[in-house]
């Protein structure tokens, strides 16, 4: 079982679409076991994106995160990292292909809805820097079986 973060980002509260970006997570069998909707500052959005300081799209993307509640969340599954990254998706619109929540939600690069964490260690670390342990809740899957 692998522990991944993600984010939904501020547009897909404004367009309503949280619901449906959820449902293919839960689709999958993904299991949920944080979540919160929280509005960022800026030196978590920095430290959250700390490796995209210095890039073209670093200001629009922070100025983005900045600009309304988001989604967080911590999802368990079987090899959740990869399995969370291929249903949202390539990073850039020329690569999204439709079915994936990119391909199917976003219309630009900068604006492409979503996070996810893409390694072990990346999960770990934005896993702790959203949540507390006590927000981390296991509960026993009763269709453990059928996914
Ligand atoms: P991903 O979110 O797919 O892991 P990263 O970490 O390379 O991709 O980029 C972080 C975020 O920065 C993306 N989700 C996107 O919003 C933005 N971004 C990345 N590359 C570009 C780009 N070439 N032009 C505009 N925005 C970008």
């Amino acid at each position: 079982m692998e522990r991944t973060f993600v984010m939904l980002k501020p547009g897909v509260l404004q367009r309503r679409i949280a619901g449906e970006v959820l449902s293919r997570f839960e689709r999958k069998g993904l299991k949920i076991i944080a979540l919160k909707l929280l509005k960022m500052n800026k030196t978590l959005v920095e430290t959250h994106y700390a490796e995209h300081k210095g890039k073209d799209f670093y200001e629009p993307l922070l100025e983005y995160t900045l600009s309304g509640p988001i989604i967080a969340m911590i999802l368990e599954g079987m090899e959740a990292i990869t399995v969370v990254r291929r249903l949202a998706g390539p990073t850039n619109l020329d690569e999204m292909a439709p079915g994936t929540i990119r391909g199917d939600f976003a219309a630009r690069t900068r604006l492409n809805i979503i996070h996810a964490s893409d390694s072990i260690s990346s999960a770990e670390r934005e896993i702790n820097l959203f949540f507390k342990p006590e927000e981390i809740i296991e509960w026993e899957d009763g269709n453990q079986q059928w996914f």
